[in-house]
């Protein structure tokens, strides 16, 4: 059994995982048609982890006996203009789902529905990283200032970056 707010708090952040994974393909597929396949590898495998997160709610849900249903997911806005704009528009996104986790914890705790703030610890403390990770991109391009050599030397940095399963498991 869960709480019905907490169930509806879930259920809508399965889908703005989700969205995020879309919206982080989108981006990868940006960098891909610059040639920056660097920051491609980057956001394709970031989109993974926004997969395995909606994964891990849905799990958690299962394992309560919530009823869990899948909603349209929008279609994200990759129109960029400018290289920096996919590096903030992640940031600007990664601020937004912190929101969103907060409120859900805020809920849970009116709700006194302690597993599922046991639980949410995970994804409040996966934000601070969430959102350091896409900050240091926007800094690093602030920091190159339009120097082309340093953006390559970056690229080739993030090809490097691999898929890991997330830290949280549930049984
Ligand atoms: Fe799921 O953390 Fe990013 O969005």
């Amino acid at each position: 059994m869960i709480n019905k707010k907490v169930e509806v708090a879930l259920n809508s952040q399965v889908n703005k995982e989700l969205f995020s994974a879309y919206l982080y393909l989108g981006i990868s597929q940006y960098y891909n048609s610059v040639a920056l396949e660097g920051f491609g590898n980057w956001f394709k495998v970031q989109a993974k982890e926004e997969q395995d997160h909606a994964d891990l709610i849905m799990q958690y849900m299962e394992n309560c006996g919530a009823r869990i249903t899948l909603e349209s997911i929008a279609k994200p806005d990759v129109s960029y203009t400018d290289l920096q704009q996919g590096v903030e528009a992640a940031v600007e996104h990664e601020q937004y789902i912190t929101q969103e986790i907060n409120t859900i914890y805020s809920i849970a705790l009116e709700e006194k529905d302690y597993k599922t703030l046991e639980f949410l610890s995970w994804f409040v403390k996966e934000q601070v990283e969430e959102e350091k990770n896409a900050e240091d991109l926007v800094k690093k391009f602030e920091l190159f200032n339009g120097d082309k050599r340093a953006l390559y030397m970056l690229d080739r940095e993030l090809s490097t970056r691999v898929y890991s399963a997330p830290s949280l498991t549930l049984s």
